[in-house]
């Protein structure tokens, strides 16, 4: 079957689905395809389990999304009534969390379009690139292989741009190939405004989130001492001091991995009744196989997510015990 060929059979009925807490990608992503496909002339809703953060409502059609959570029934019936169902910047149906059960449940034709490790075959159709930098990049090359980049303007490549980067930490992560920059410079060519995106994502801070960036630095930031390994953690009592919003946290790990030598960093945050965690790393140091093996988590080699249901002080002393064993059986040439 090509999928390309089916799109341009007739108009059908399409969701657009990302994952749970969704990022610049999931939503970037998420808003290029839906305008493409309504440039198509196809019906075309985006839905995602829950809220985005507010750095991202300035992106064209944002307001159009449904979340899952503030309106369960309509987006039930939305997925349940689909042709096409497109599965966005996630490799399996745990990472819609509840609304998983639509979406598995679904009759509809489903898409993967994905750039996570190790997809699950729920799809009817799956494009998995776990090299590419971002599911914005799978999407620009889907839009490629139809044979319809004259269709990219502006609005649809504010998505695409805004996935890129933030998922390659603004063009420097290693899966930057070639091909993004030559994306990058196509969708320019094609009107994108990439000064008016930076802006749009990274000077937004609030004053409360620039207090609290100075807090975790000043007070919060460590360096363990026989491990490359830097640390933020954030209780609950401390986040409510800054009033922290969604978001608001996000890049605090990148401050930790930028201290000079460190190979490996983590943000471990209590929530209410988890605690939180996200890893980075340099090079070759495997961060999604440490999250995995130890905090029930995944994600890429150099950037992945985890949990712990033990309180924020018993997490932090086994992510020091864990850590030292990681490290201790990674081969001398990785670090
Ligand atoms: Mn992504």
């Amino acid at each position: 079957m090509n999928i390309y060929t089916k799109l341009n059979e007739k108009q059908f009925n399409i969701v657009i689905t990302s994952h749970r807490s969704p990022d610049g990608d999931a939503v970037g992503s998420s808003l290029a395809l839906f305008h493409y496909l309504k440039k198509k002339g196809h019906q075309v809703t985006v839905v995602v389990p829950d809220s985005y953060p507010n750095f991202l409502n300035w992106l064209t059609g944002s307001p159009e999304i449904i979340t899952f959570e503030s309106k369960p029934e309509e987006v039930e019936t939305l997925i349940k009534e689909a042709e096409l169902l497109f599965c966005l910047d996630y490799n399996e149906p745990g990472r819609v969390g509840d609304m998983q059960e639509a979406v598995i449940n679904s009759k509809a034709f489903k898409i993967m379009i994905d750039h996570h490790l190790h997809p699950s075959d729920f799809c009817d159709y799956t494009i998995s690139d776990t090299n590419s930098c971002s599911t914005a990049q799978l999407v620009y090359e889907f839009i490629e292989n139809a044979g319809d980049l004259n269709l990219i303007d502006e609005t649809i490549g504010e998505g695409i741009y805004c996935g890129i980067v933030t998922d390659s930490g603004s063009f420097r992560f290693p899966s930057v190939t070639p091909k993004t920059h030559l994306i990058a410079a196509d969708l320019i060519q094609r009107g994108l405004n990439h000064s008016r995106i930076h802006e749009n994502l990274f000077d937004v801070n609030t004053l409360n989130r620039l207090h609290l960036l100075g807090y975790a630095l000043n007070e919060k930031l460590r360096v363990l001492e026989d491990v490359p390994v830097a640390l933020i953690d954030l209780s609950l009592e401390e986040a409510e001091k800054f009033d922290v919003k969604k978001g608001d946290t996000e890049g605090l790990v990148n401050y930790a991995l930028s201290v000079e030598g460190v190979k490996m960093a983590a943000f471990i945050r209590e929530d209410k009744d988890r605690v939180k965690m996200s890893f980075r790393s340099k090079g070759d140091i495997p961060v999604n196989e440490f999250s995995a093996q130890y905090f029930s988590g995944g994600g890429h080699k150099n950037a992945a997510g985890g949990m712990c249901e033990k309180s924020l002080e018993e997490t932090l002393v086994l992510f020091e015990k864990n850590i030292r064993v990681f490290f201790k059986n990674l081969t001398t040439d990785t670090i």
